[in-house]
């Protein structure tokens, strides 16, 4: 069993974290003492290639107990925590991550998943799956299925099938109601505030915070803003999401004039050249630009440095640029996603859903996947409903019931006024 790790001596530290993450994600947890028992996965080899966090660290763990053979990539070459990439590799996980890889070095990693020749696939942003379509079509022709995590990789997968090039059945894991509406809302809210702030220590509030999007990722990160006492300016391409953000209290604006007055940047879109150039010409001296996209693409970093007359790392993930007319810009993380380049990612408890239906899609591909079209499909509805009452019940949470009479109600379309 290979694997290729920063440092084996960081394991203590690893397996605390990921103690600490195994204590707080009870839904993830019940699915692994229910699936160990009946060793679900047997026979299963999953590749996964994703963000080697203590939160995923658990997934790895949970989908090992319930019998899968498994190899693990990291999904960013900045988002690798080091110290439990240590602790998996130390207890016999064939894992290849380490925070810092360059590209080369990012796609061997994931090459070096597919030696052990997957039934299953697991993506975040859907590098993985790219990879065993372009480059091994025979090994992809020989894989049940796959999952897929986040919205910028749905959207890749979706294009591909939509073209026929889809080789087997994808499951849009993003696009469950129990993951986008809570990690992407809640998660990165919380998570891009928090790499924000181990990256600068700057004060929040009172400071116009330029969020572009206001998808589900845009409005959590908006939300936590203004609960720390930020001017919330928001920009957008889509009229509805704008006249949203209007409703909900924050100003709208182009980010040509956005660029004018803020202080702190965060681009959340999915889109690239957010901020390029012309906006770099007009940033107030000590801006803070980042992104929590999932690419690095939105943030023009070229346009930067080519109007940079030096640069220095003045904090970790903290760039201060000097321009040549002398203001300084401060680019967190290197415009990767500030959340898991600066910080750990999503709290426990968010990731705890993620991951319980990653773990469900994987295993409904895994006993039913031969049998599903080659294109990408979603999680039952009702899954969402099960699986967020059984967050409720790990909270101590009741809710109320229908009763016989009140669901015949519903479904009487006679019953007037
Ligand atoms: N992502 C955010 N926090 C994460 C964590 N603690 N562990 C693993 C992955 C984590 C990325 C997810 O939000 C993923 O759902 C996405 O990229 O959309």
């Amino acid at each position: 069993m290979s694997q290729k790790v920063k440092d084996l001596k960081l394991a203590e530290s690893g397996r605390l974290k990921i103690e600490w993450a195994e204590s707080r994600m009870p839904v993830l947890m019940a699915l692994r003492e229910e699936h160990a028992k009946k060793q679900s996965f047997k026979g299963a080899r999953i590749a996964g290639c994703l963000h080697v966090t203590k939160e995923t660290a658990v997934l790895v763990r949970t989908l090992r107990a319930a019998g899968a053979e498994v190899a693990w990539s990291g999904c960013n070459p900045l988002s690798t925590q080091d110290d439990v990439a240590a602790a998996l590799a130390a207890e016999e996980t064939s894992i290849f991550a380490w925070h810092g890889m360059n590209t080369e070095e990012f796609y061997w990693c994931i090459e070096k998943t597919l030696e052990m020749k997957p039934t299953l696939t697991l993506d975040d942003g859907a590098d993985l799956i790219f990879t065993t379509h372009s480059k091994h079509p025979d090994l992809a022709r020989q894989i049940t299925g796959g999952t897929e995590e986040t919205t910028t990789g749905v959207h890749r997968l979706r294009a591909m099938a939509k073209d026929g090039k889809l080789l087997y059945p994808v499951i849009a894991v993003n696009d469950a109601e129990t993951k986008w509406d809570f990690d992407n809302v809640y998660g990165t809210g919380q998570s891009s505030i928090d790499g924000i702030v181990r990256a600068t220590s700057v004060l929040l509030a009172g400071k116009n915070f330029v969020v572009a999007g206001y998808g589900h990722c845009g409005r959590g990160v908006a939300m936590r803003a203004k609960g720390m006492g930020c001017n919330v300016i928001i920009t957008e391409v889509t009229p509805t999401a704008a006249l949203r953000a209007v409703l909900e209290g924050c100003r709208v604006m182009t980010m040509d004039e956005a660029a004018k007055v803020g202080d702190i940047f965060i681009t959340a879109t999915g889109m690239k050249d957010i901020l390029v150039g012309r906006h770099f010409d007009v940033l107030k001296n000590g801006a803070v630009i980042c992104n929590t996209g999932h690419y690095d693409c939105e943030i023009n970093i070229g346009e930067l440095d080519s109007r940079a007359r030096s640069k220095r790392e003045i904090r970790p993930a903290n760039e201060e640029y000097t321009l040549k007319d002398g203001r300084k810009v401060y680019l967190l993380a290197k415009g990767r996603l500030v959340n898991l380049a600066a910080a750990e990612g999503h709290p426990s408890e968010v990731m705890d859903m993620s991951f319980a239906n990653q773990f469900l899609a994987l295993l409904k591909l895994h006993r039913e996947g031969k049998g599903l079209a080659p294109t990408v499909h979603d999680l039952p509805k009702e899954q969402d409903q099960e699986l967020a009452r059984l967050k409720l019940r790990t909270m101590g949470i009741d809710i109320d019931r229908l009763t016989a009479d009140q669901i015949k109600y519903a479904t009487d379309y006679s019953a007037g006024t």
